[in-house]
């Protein structure tokens, strides 16, 4: 029988950073756990697939430098409008990966000030717990484990990054295709009900597996969503299927 988990209410009893509190607020309102992945190309592209699933998804994550025609006014004003209408978190899956200094320019600086518009980002911690230090106005997901075949986070690399993330207060939970402990929040991609793999080295699990095994909080969809036929029915469609999990594993 599978261990009993605490629920987004319990968990946000006890929450205290603003960012996983207003997660755990908005999954509980919407009733969603979904973070779609809108891995798209272009700025009208993005904009379209928010509009269409912002109704399901708790949080959109963007990769914004896949963007082509990426401008400040043009994308991130709309998505900013978009993210308010549908009530749904802006999540930069940036993985920074370097000293403290350096991912403070990366952060707020070049072409896509990303401190001026995410709501949290994912960062590696593998510059140590001070490189962490500039988040200090967004939540932190941090990489604790990738989804792809090979990954070189092995067990050893999984304890230590999390140590780091338990005791950053800056981060709110982490990325990892393992459980982790309850008091950070747990975000899971490689999610597909259809896929098992992607042929570039992808390995994709059911929401159901990922909520029974793992506990996990929040499901991350990409291609399962924004290459669908409809994106918005398959945006409900996994709504609904991590939503049942979610119930299923409490
Ligand atoms: F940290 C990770 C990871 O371990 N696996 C991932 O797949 C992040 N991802 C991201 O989730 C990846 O960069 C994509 O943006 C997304 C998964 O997309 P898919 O189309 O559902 O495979």
């Amino acid at each position: 029988e599978d261990k009993k988990r605490l629920s987004y209410a319990q968990k946000l009893d006890v929450a205290e950073h603003s960012v996983a509190r207003r997660l755990l607020e908005t999954a509980i309102a919407k009733q969603t756990n979904l973070i779609a992945s809108a891995d798209v190309m272009t700025t009208a592209e993005l904009l379209d697939l928010a509009d269409k699933v912002g109704p399901h998804i708790v949080a959109l994550k963007t990769h914004i430098d896949i963007i082509t025609d990426f401008d400040p006014d043009s994308t991130i004003l709309p998505l900013k409008d978009l993210a308010a209408k549908h009530n749904f978190m802006l999540m930069e899956d940036r993985k920074f990966a370097d000293i403290g200094n350096t991912q403070e320019l990366q952060f707020s600086y070049g072409i896509y000030k990303i401190s001026n518009w995410a709501d949290f980002v994912t960062s590696q911690v593998i510059g140590g717990y001070d490189s962490l230090n500039c988040f200090r106005n967004v939540g932190v997901v941090a990489i604790l484990g990738m989804s792809s075949k090979g990954t070189l986070t092995d067990a050893a690399y999984q304890a230590e990054a999390l140590k780091v993330a338990q005791s950053h207060p800056n981060v709110i939970g982490g990325v990892s295709q393992k459980q982790i402990p309850e008091e950070l929040l747990l975000f899971t991609p490689g999610v597909s009900i259809a896929e098992t793999g992607d042929g570039k080295g992808q390995q994709y699990n059911t929401p159901e597996k990922v909520f029974a095994d793992l506990q996990t909080d929040f499901i991350i969809v990409g291609r399962g969503i924004y290459k669908a036929d409809h994106p918005e029915a398959a945006a409900l469609n996994y709504k609904i299927a991590g939503w049942n999990a979610y119930t299923a594993s409490l």
